[in-house]
């Protein structure tokens, strides 16, 4: 009887254990999908991939300094004001499709430091780390 007390308490302790450890890696990855964006380099060209609805996302992203960059908007039934986009560092101001793909060239050495992206508003916002 202890015996089986003892051993089904075990086994509730390592269920616990178990749904504990669960828990705190799906919340660690939802917390990276809300997160930072990582930008990719694609034939020698870095894409940093923006989408544009109700705010931009991901807010933030990192990227790698110093190399030709592209800046893709993608908006999928946008009407909001997110789509009229506004780059202050690049003096760049559009309105983007409602749904569609926007590509915002930068040069090497533009793509430095902070690139800040915001709704011509100023409500919305999104910035490129480079690093
Ligand atoms: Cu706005």
């Amino acid at each position: 009887m202890k015996k089986n007390t003892i051993a089904s308490l075990g086994i509730a302790f390592l269920i616990i254990i178990g749904a504990f450890f669960y828990i705190s890696r799906d919340t660690d990855t939802a917390s990276r999908g809300a997160g930072d964006g990582e930008a990719k380099i694609v034939d020698g060209v870095q894409i940093v991939e923006i989408s544009a609805r109700g705010g931009y996302f991901p807010k933030r992203t990192i990227a790698q300094a110093g190399i030709p960059t592209i800046i893709r908007m993608k908006t999928n039934g946008t009407f909001d004001c997110s789509s009229s986009l506004v780059v202050p560092k690049l003096n760049y101001r559009t309105m983007l499709d409602p749904s569609g793909v926007r590509d915002i060239p930068l040069s090497a050495s533009q793509s430095e430091g902070t690139v800040r992206g915001l709704c011509s508003m100023g409500m919305y916002g999104f910035e490129i780390d480079f690093r």
